[in-house]
This record gives structure tokens, C-alpha cells and sequence, in this order.
């Protein structure tokens, strides 16, 4: 759908401070085109709020994940808003967030491929550190200058932990192994840091991986599962993988939205590990997901060396117990029944892919 990205509000005058308690709560989502994004808009629209994506220019449209929920603006009621906005560009955050007044906001942008960010490492510090450094600052001064309250959210991740061993905690020490995780660090520190110095409520989700049918197609869960659907229907003879050994706790990502809202709703600004304590390999996905489907996996993956990292994050699983006790939260989504939700959606895919192969509009070399 064109539609998301053609109508982006401009300069809509928004409610006073006083007027507020009349209107629902609003929310700025960074990341909002992502896989989190979608599960999160979701979430928050489903109890009442109103809720404002960041989205950046690209020469294609990519509100793919968002189109199902997105309303014309026009629309009487409308409440998903979309801004071009940039982590890469601080006068673009100051004038969202001043436009938007928000009472959260969430931070989930980044540049998020572990491995492109050996490839990238620069770019990534930029992005995925220092952006969240840029909305820091754009969230104190909006708070400066209204004196409103604004809650802010950091996307942490488990790979901050790299090769420190498992079970990780918030108390197990950092030791990251690729310029992402480095600049998740960073970004993690900026947010204890503005907590400290300027008491912003602001929290750090440090969640361990997941995944959902909306992955993007290059992170390993989503990878094994579509192609598991192309070779059930004939479409791909062939899956190139690169460590098979490695471990993750992996959960799902409608689950891990509603923790980030749990977060944000606590009297005290506070850290939290999110994850399902549950760890596997790679190997183990690929038991899983091509057995589900009656392939074995042997016939078909072969090992390609550049998909191997400079270095590794071998075995990761996280302890929840702090989520559990503070927030009530638990997931709902373990390991089975995420790589079968996973490959139901991909199989489904993959026969539309086949119908349209079939008819020629579309092209699989295998
Ligand atoms: P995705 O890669 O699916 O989404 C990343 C989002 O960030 C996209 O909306 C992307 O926009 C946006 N983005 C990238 N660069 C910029 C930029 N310069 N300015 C503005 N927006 C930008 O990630 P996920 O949804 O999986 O993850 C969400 C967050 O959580 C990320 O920060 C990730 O690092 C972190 N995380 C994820 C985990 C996981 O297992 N999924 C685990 C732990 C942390 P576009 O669509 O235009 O590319
Ligand atoms: P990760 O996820 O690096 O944990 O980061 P990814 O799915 O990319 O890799 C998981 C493990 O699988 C191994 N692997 C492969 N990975 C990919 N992508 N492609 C392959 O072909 C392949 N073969 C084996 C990897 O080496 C790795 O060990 C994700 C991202 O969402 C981050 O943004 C987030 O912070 C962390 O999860 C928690």
C-alpha cells in the first residue's frame, strides 16, 4: 500500500498540555517499519493509544509490516501517524518529537544485522549508537522546553553480552563481539547515563533474540523457514548456511512487545532482561523446522564460509527472572511452536510464490 507512505502529516497543531487527559496517550515509535515496530504499533493502538512511526526515506516503499493497520490520516478516528524522520539527523527528532509530544518513546531503530555490521562498522556506531544518543538528547530538550514527562525505551539486545557465558542476567558483564553489539553497549550506557544525570525515565530492554513470521528474510530462523517452504513446494533445492553450531534463546516477538509496554508503565525506571531461558543451535532449528514438514534437513543445507563471523557469539540464554517478579511478564511463545507458527506462514508463502512461478510472472533459479 502506497498510502502509508504518501500522506505523511506534516505539521499537525497537537493538543495543549492541559487538553491532554482528555485524549489517549501517545506514542513515538522509532523502527516502527521493522519487525518489532509492527508487533508494537499493534499493542499500543490495541489499548487505545496513539501512536507516531519515525520512517526514513527509502527509494522503495517499506511499511510492508504496517500497511495491515495503517488508516488514512483523513479518516475520522486515525491513529497511526507516520514521520520521515532519520536516527541519522538530530534536527529531524527535535521536530518529530516536538510536533508529536509524546508520552512515550520507544527506540527501536537500528542498523540490526550482526553480520552487516562487520561489513558496515562504521555506519552502524552511527545508527545504532550514537542515533539513540541524537534522541536522548531531542527527548531532555523537548522535556527542557515543555516541561512535560516523557518515558523513553531502549532496544537492548543479549549480543551486549558476546562471550561472557550463559545463563546472562542484568548483572552478568558486558563483552561484545561485533561493532553492533559495541554499539548497543554505547547506546545502553547513554541511557543509564541520561537516567543518572537528568532522572529521564528511561529504560533498557535487554532482550535475547525473536522472531515471528515477520522476520527479515536474512536473520537464521526466518532464512531456515522460507526456504523450508520453497523446497516443500519445489521452488529451491538448496539452503546456504554459515555456523550451525551456535545457541539461542529465541522467543517471539509479539510476546517481547508487550514486556518494552511493561516497562514503560512501572513507577521507577529500571533495566530488564527479556527471554524464555530456553537456549538451541542452529542445528536444532533445522531438526525442527524441516522435520515439521517431513524433509531432512541433511539433503538440503550445505555450508558456505562467508557466512561465518569475524567473531562469534556461541551460546546465549537468558535469565528472566527480574521481568518475571517486576513486571508479570512471561512469554507465552516457546521454541516448537514458534519455528511451527514460522513455517506455517512461509509455506502458505511459498505456494502463492508457486502459483504465480507456475504462471510465469515469477522467476526461481534452483
Ligand atoms: P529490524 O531490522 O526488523 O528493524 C529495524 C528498524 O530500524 C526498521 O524500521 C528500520 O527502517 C529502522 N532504521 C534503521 N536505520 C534507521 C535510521 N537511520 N533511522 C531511522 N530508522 C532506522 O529490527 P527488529 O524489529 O528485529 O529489532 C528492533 C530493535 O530491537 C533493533 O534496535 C534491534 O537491534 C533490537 N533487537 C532486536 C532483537 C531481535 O531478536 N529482533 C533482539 C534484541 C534487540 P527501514 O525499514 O527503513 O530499514
Ligand atoms: P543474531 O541473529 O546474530 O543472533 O542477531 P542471526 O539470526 O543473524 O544469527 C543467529 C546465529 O545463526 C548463525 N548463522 C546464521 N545467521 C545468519 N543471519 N545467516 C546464516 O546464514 C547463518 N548461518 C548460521 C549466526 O552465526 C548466529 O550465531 C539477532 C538480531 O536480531 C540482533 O539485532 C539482535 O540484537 C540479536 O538477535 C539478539
Amino acid at each position: 500500500m502506497a498510502g502509508a507512505q504518501q500522506s505523511l502529516s506534516q505539521s499537525q497543531p497537537q493538543p495543549q498540555p492541559q487538553a491532554l487527559s482528555a485524549i489517549p496517550k501517545r506514542a513515538l515509535i522509532t523502527g516502527i517499519t521493522g519487525q518489532d515496530g509492527s508487533y508494537l504499533a499493534e499493542l499500543l493502538l490495541g489499548k487505545g493509544y496513539e501512536v507516531h512511526g519515525v520512517i526514513r526515506r527509502s527509494s522503495n516503499f517499506n511499511t510492508q509490516r504496517i500497511n495491515h493497520i495503517y488508516v488514512d490520516p483523513h479518516a475520522a478516528g486515525a491513529r497511526l501517524k507516520l514521520h520521515y524522520g532519520d536516527l541519522l539527523d538530530s534536527n529531524s527528532l527535535r521536530r518529530v518529537i516536538d510536533m508529536v509530544n509524546p508520552d512515550e518513546v520507544y527506540n527501536l531503530a537500528a542498523m540490526s544485522h550482526v553480520a552487516v555490521s562487520f561489513e558496515n562498522p562504521e555506519f552502524t556506531g552511527d545508527v545504532t549508537g550514537t542515533g539513540a544518543l541524537r534522541l536522548l538528547e531531542a527527548v531532555r530538550s523537548h522535556i527542557r522546553s515543555t516541561g512535560r514527562k516523557v518515558k523513553y525505551y531502549q532496544a537492548g539486545s543479549s549480543e551486549m553480552y558476546g562471550s561472557t557465558p550463559p545463563p546472562q542476567c542484568e548483572n552478568t558483564p558486558f563483552h561484545p563481539r561485533s561493532p553492533y553489539a559495541v554499539a548497543k553497549v554505547a547506546a545502553h550506557y547513554y541511557t543509564v547515563n541520561y537516567r543518572e544525570a537528568y532522572g529521564l525515565f528511561a529504560c533498557n530492554g535487554i532482550l535475547f533474540n525473536h522472531e515471528s513470521p515477520r522476520r527479515g528474510e536474512n536473520f537464521v530462523t526466518r532464512k531456515v523457514t522460507r526456504a523450508v517452504g520453497r523446497i516443500k513446494v519445489g521452488l529451491q533445492r538448496k539452503l546456504y548456511l554459515g555456523n550451525l553450531k551456535a545457541s539461542r534463546d529465541w522467543g517471539f516477538a509479539g510476546d517481547y512487545v508487550e514486556a518494552m509496554w511493561l516497562m514503560l508503565q512501572q513507577d521507577q525506571p529500571d533495566d530488564y532482561v527479556v527471554a524464555t531461558e530456553d537456549s538451541h543451535t542452529v542445528e536444532e532449528l533445522l531438526e525442527e523446522a524441516f522435520g515439521y514438514v517431513g524433509l531432512n534437513w541433511k539433503d538440503h543445507v550445505e555450508i558456505d564460509p562467508k557466512y561465518f563471523r569475524p567473531s562469534e557469539v556461541d551460546n546465549l540464554r537468558g535469565s528472566a527472572a527480574k521481568a518475571k517478579a517486576k513486571l508479570g511478564w512471561k512469554p507465552r511463545v516457546h521454541f516448537q511452536e514458534l519455528v511451527h507458527m514460522m513455517v506455517d506462514s512461509d509455506l502458505e508463502l511459498a505456494k502463492r510464490e508457486k502459483v504465480l512461478a507456475d504462471n510465469g510472472f515469477l522467476n526461481f533459479a534452483i
